[in-house]
């Protein structure tokens, strides 16, 4: 199948749909945020995986209009639930490469919000380790500009790529997100277990909060909790699921 042609298509076919994964606040148990995560359904192929697509998108430039697209489907659905009188949460989107550098990515958020009178508070930007080193003065402008504008930055996929320790304490993120590669063998493997609580104390004493991904186990919440990781995220607690399970989740207090 020619797969580029069809997710050219698919923007304004409308077979794309967020799903909402939960961030939870590992001293209350309860859901403090969601990560946003496209899903891509299309009529023929089926459901398609964003490892197959996101690259793909990437390579083709389409990142940058399907990312638009996230962003104002994101912000419409929060504003579909604040108006439908729904305890909210804030939610993460994760930002491409492309998107960061030459997209007008902070103008389109910035008028989404505003279309939908929402306070920035309820948008987080997710960053991935290498995007941010690929050019780290450029970088620390544009998040800047995030900043200014009131939205969190989460490091994202934290320990995987190629960061220096001086740029974390130079950039304003707000979260630190531990790598799934450090989370998945937490309880077995002793280093990985140094390595995420390392990570724990170096973000808190730079005064950022930590999530760490990929928790599937008791055992891992646990350790974590017991090193004082703020946030957990993973199957454990919830898959990513579609908008309106996610909200009956944040309704019922979980
Ligand atoms: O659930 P998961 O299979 O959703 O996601 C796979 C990969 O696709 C992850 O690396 C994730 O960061 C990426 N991804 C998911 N949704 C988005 C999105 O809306 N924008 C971008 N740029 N990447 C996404
Ligand atoms: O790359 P990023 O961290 O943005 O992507 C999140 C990815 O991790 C998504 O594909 C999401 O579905 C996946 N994910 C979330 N929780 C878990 C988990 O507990 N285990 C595994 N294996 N994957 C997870
Ligand atoms: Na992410
Ligand atoms: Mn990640």
């Amino acid at each position: 199948v020619d797969l580029e042609r069809l997710l050219k298509e698919a923007v304004d076919a409308g077979q794309f749909a967020m799903h909402y994964q939960p961030k939870v606040d590992l001293c209350t148990g309860q859901i403090a945020g969601a990560e946003a995560l496209i899903r891509w359904q299309h009529p023929q192929l089926g459901m398609v995986a964003p490892d197959r697509f996101i690259p793909l998108a990437e390579e083709t430039g389409l990142i940058v209009p399907i990312g638009d697209w996230v962003i104002r489907a994101v912000c419409a659905q929060l504003a579909r639930w604040r108006d439908d009188g729904q305890r909210i949460v804030p939610v993460a989107l994760n930002l491409s490469a492309l998107q960061f550098r030459e997209g007008n990515v902070l103008q389109t958020i910035a008028a989404s919000l505003k279309e939908h009178g929402l306070d920035p508070r309820w948008l987080e930007v997710e960053l991935t380790e290498t995007l941010v080193m690929y050019d780290p003065q450029a970088a620390q402008q544009t998040m800047r500009n995030f900043g200014d504008l009131g939205l969190r930055i989460s490091l994202d996929d934290f320990g995987t790529g190629y960061s220096s320790l001086a740029y974390l304490k130079r950039f304003p993120f707000q979260y630190v997100k531990i790598d799934r590669a450090f989370v998945t063998d937490i309880t077995q493997n002793p280093d990985d277990a140094a390595i995420a609580t390392a990570i724990i104390a170096m973000a808190h004493s730079l005064r950022m909060g930590v999530i760490a991904e990929g928790v599937e186990t008791e055992a891992q919440m646990q350790f974590l909790r017991s090193r004082r990781c703020d946030y957990l995220q993973g199957f454990y607690f919830s898959r990513p699921v579609p908008a309106a399970e996610f909200n009956a989740m944040v309704q019922e207090g979980r």
